[in-house]
């Protein structure tokens, strides 16, 4: 198995020195630390960042809010619109670059960094476009009495909240990133993103196309650092009015907390889950397993919806494991530029160091390893895909997210055992129903405890369907319409006459 050649312009990106985008500009300070960025599939390095200063990250703020008070606010609807897809054009024209950037630095197999992470930004990116002229606010019919035959109108505006702060895990370092921008851009708001530090290098690279798109300097910034000094900085300034975040249930909720304190902010967290599959009686063995292979091991099970947390019927559970077992075994795992491997490593050192301790877990309680359970040979973050027979609802592999290629099984007998463990977790991100019989489906549908409910499927999202979590998982949505009302304050105007 071999890895794909490198583009000469991928050579001769990593070869730069990377520190920021701000206002239009790279901006790298030489005297601030670096943060080597590592190839998941060797643990080679293959880049590295400065961090952004203080004064870096209150330059990207104050351009931002410079572009939102005066350019952006300028623009027209349409015009925004039409920016923002000539940027998804040019990511189209370097989607290879992108592609092969993106799979380097998070480990994400080639093919997966082609048709999932560039095509499917792309999707977002034109959707959110098609939404900028379609923001609008509302007239209303006032009925209170008048004292003297005066008459009122009243309609509602929707404005732009203002400058947003987008900070953004490893799992999707771009596309969760558009999700994060293109809701800004097309509401007529700017962005300032801060990626992980383990994948700091695409969205340079994005901000950069954005504007030889056209999009003026200071609408889209980056500034890249470790998210305990940098994150907080952003939350906490006066200039910004927004934080998206996606990342982790603890950190998510400490960045809420924060954005709280720091003057009642808008924010969205779109948080981890220990998302449920409940496969009913009815389902056959074989669609089974390729249900647990679509739901648990795509991207390495480095994806917030993916399920982590099986039930199968009692009568059903041997079956099921055995043919798992022989589907798993068949896997080919590689690097994630070589376009033959099914599976490759896991993102990053503390990410891998995590996962093989879920493994000493699971045996500590008494799980049973079906598959996997260890690491796989390679010189990178490799680990089998695994499937473990929990004991019980209460080990940790059923209570506490892996992020990883981690299948938990769990019999149950009746339908209604099902969907009680499907729900019982503080968290409710995703979950999948799977069986033949649409009436039973239609009925379980609105009992699970989750913000996105699958029937016969899992990880599909869309950019029209709403996408956030329940409980623990999250607050506000992202996608569909829903989006718009995240990222724009509603105005009352009264009018007498
Ligand atoms: O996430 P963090 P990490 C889960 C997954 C994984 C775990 C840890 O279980 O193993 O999180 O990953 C920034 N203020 N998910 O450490 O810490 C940070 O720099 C502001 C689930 O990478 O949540 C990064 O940009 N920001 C997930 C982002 O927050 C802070 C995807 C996410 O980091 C900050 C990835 C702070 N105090 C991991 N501290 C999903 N839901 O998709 C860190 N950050």
């Amino acid at each position: 198995m071999t890895d794909i050649s490198l583009l000469p312009e991928v050579e001769a990106f990593l070869a730069r020195r990377h520190g920021q985008y701000i206002d239009g500009q790279l901006a790298a300070a030489p005297d601030a630390a670096a943060i080597d960025v590592i190839n998941p599939s060797s643990r080679k390095v293959i880049a590295s960042v400065h961090q952004a200063t203080p004064a870096q990250i209150e330059q990207a703020i104050a351009s931002a809010h410079e572009a939102f008070t005066g350019v952006w606010q300028r623009t027209s609807p349409a015009r925004r619109g039409e920016l923002m897809n000539r940027l998804a054009d040019l990511m189209h024209a370097r989607r290879e670059e992108l592609a092969q950037i993106e799979s380097l630095s998070s480990g994400k197999l080639i093919g997966l960094s082609r048709a999932f992470e560039i095509d499917y930004s792309i999707a977002f990116l034109r959707y959110y476009a098609g939404w900028a002229t379609k923001i609008h606010g509302r007239t209303m019919s006032l009925s209170l009495p008048s004292a003297n035959g005066e008459q009122y109108t009243g309609f509602t505006l929707r404005q732009p909240v203002g400058v947003v702060a987008g900070i953004v895990p490893w799992n999707f370092s771009i596309m969760i990133a558009v999700w994060k921008f293109g809701s800004a851009l097309a509401c007529g708001c700017t962005a300032v993103i801060k990626p992980s530090e383990f994948t700091p290098l695409t969205m340079l690279r994005v901000a950069e196309l954005a504007v030889e798109a056209g999009i003026p300097p200071g609408v889209l910034n980056v500034v890249n650092g470790n998210g305990a000094t940098v994150g907080p900085a952003m939350i906490a300034h006066p200039k910004v009015a927004k934080i998206t975040f996606t990342g982790s249930v603890p950190t998510g909720t400490g960045v809420g907390v924060a954005a709280m304190q720091a003057g009642l902010k808008h924010v969205t967290l779109e948080l981890g889950g220990k998302n449920p599959a409940g496969f009913l009686r009815d389902f056959p063995v074989e669609r089974t397993v390729d249900g647990i292979i679509e739901a648990a091991y795509l991207h390495q099970g480095e994806v917030c919806a993916s399920a982590e947390r099986f039930y199968v019927h009692r009568s059903r559970i041997d079956d099921v494991l055995e043919s798992l077992h022989r589907r798993l075994a068949t896997l080919k795992i590689g690097s994630a530029l070589d376009e033959n491997a099914q599976f490759g490593p896991l993102a990053n050192a503390a990410h891998f160091a995590k996962v093989m301790a879920f493994f000493d877990k699971a045996r500590a309680q008494d799980g049973e390893i079906v598959y996997g359970g260890t690491a796989a040979p390679g010189d990178g973050f490799f680990v089998q895909p695994t499937a473990i027979l929990a004991r019980s609802q209460a080990d940790a592999i059923m209570t506490e997210e892996t992020f990883g290629p981690v299948a938990s099984f769990l019999a149950y007998d009746d339908e209604e055992e099902m969907l009680h463990y499907m729900n019982d977790t503080r968290l409710g991100l995703t979950a999948s129903v799977w069986t033949n019989d649409l009436s039973k489906a239609l009925r379980l549908v609105p009992r699970v405890e989750a913000g996105t409910v699958w029937v016969n499927m899992h990880n599909y999202i869309d950019p029209a369907m709403p996408f956030g979590g329940v409980k623990s998982s999250g607050i506000g949505r992202e996608f569909g319409e829903a989006f718009i009302e995240h990222f724009t304050e509603l105005k009352s105007v009264i009018i007498r006459y």
